[in-house]
């Protein structure tokens, strides 16, 4: 009941080796200069980023996770028996709920989850397959761009699930790429799941990406030690401060890793060697906050036909479900 597969690229490498790194190359001799937030998901990444979701300050998991328990069932009506795929399914926490909504339906379950992480992607796989008997899990360890073009087919018709907000963390022109991608894998009739952050106060939103026991913070550092292993390199994440704040006028969140002092970092599995000032920033990460209205407006636009949204009692976060 368990497919695994590690997509591999045209070039033949596999998806999740980054192959050349040229986001990386291209992110650090640029000014300012910026690193690709996919680097962050290394294994130890994507455990920290499950502790972060589980952070007081940080309210967007347990937020969407409320609003999927009421309104899952409403969700399986909406779309009847499909398959499930989930874009960066990480540890398919929320899934659960969704996969309760649909097994209660008592057709096959097939679920196809896609993520970078293939250590995360694998035992939330073999845990799900404990507690779901009837429930086929067909894994993708591979970016979202190669899976889109790779997608299985089990039934006749299949939601795809981008939640936890992960949309913001792509800017306008990655988004507008990415729904291109979207619709192409989809037939019409298919249905699209998406979970969105809402604009809402800076009090509110700042401390969930500068919590008070430093996770967020970790998480942000991890990912010079990521470079290191992968590409042969020296930072040191001591000469680096985490640093997290809302821009209003853009509404997103901004999360940099300022430098603290000069020094020269060599990556010597890119051939490369990068001059850091101290008090300059690399921008790791944007998490944009969204308006549902505008989003169903955008979608539209991209073929992508509002169904249904939900929201929770303070409007912090939204559900919104598509059709093509
Ligand atoms: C995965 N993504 C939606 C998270 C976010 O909130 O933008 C990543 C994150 N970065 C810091 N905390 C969480």
């Amino acid at each position: 009941r368990l497919r695994l597969e590690r997509l591999i690229d045209p070039s033949g490498t596999s998806a999740t080796e980054i192959a050349n790194a040229a986001d990386v190359v291209a992110g650090l001799t640029k000014t300012p200069k910026t690193l690709p937030p996919k680097y962050f998901y290394d294994d130890r990444g994507s455990q920290l980023f499950e502790q972060i979701c589980d952070l007081p300050e940080y309210y967007p998991t347990r937020t969407e996770a409320a609003i999927l328990r009421q309104y899952a069932p409403e969700i399986a009506k909406l779309t009847g028996n499909c398959e499930i795929v989930e874009l960066g399914s990480g540890s398919s926490t929320k899934t659960r709920i969704l996969l309760d909504a649909y097994h209660d339906s008592d057709s096959p379950l097939h679920y196809v989850p896609v993520d970078v992480s293939g250590g995360i992607l694998e035992s939330s796989a073999r845990e799900l397959l404990v507690d779901y008997p009837s429930l086929q899990v067909h894994g993708l360890v591979s970016t979202y761009e190669l899976a889109l073009e790779q997608l299985p087919t089990y039934l006749p018709s299949r939601t795809i699930c981008f939640l936890g907000s992960s949309l913001g963390n792509l800017n306008p022109e990655e988004c507008d790429i990415f729904f291109s991608q979207i619709v192409e894998a989809m037939q019409p009739g298919d249905y699209f799941l998406l979970g969105m952050d809402l604009h809402k106060s800076k009090a509110i939103l700042e401390p969930a990406y500068n919590d008070a026991q430093g996770v967020t913070a970790a998480f942000n550092l991890n990912m010079l030690q990521h470079l290191n292993w992968r590409f042969d390199g020296n930072f040191n994440p001591e000469f680096f401060e985490h640093r997290a704040f809302y821009n209003e006028e853009k509404r997103r969140i901004e999360m940099h890793l300022h430098c603290l002092r000069s020094h020269a970092v060599r990556l010597r599995g890119l051939d490369l060697t990068v001059d850091f000032e101290a008090g300059e920033s690399i921008l790791t990460e944007i998490s944009r906050k969204f308006d549902i209205e505008q989003m169903q407006n955008y979608l539209q636009q991209k073929q992508l036909a509002p169904v249904q949204s939900w929201t929770d009692e303070n409007g912090w976060f939204g559900l919104l479900l598509c059709q093509r």
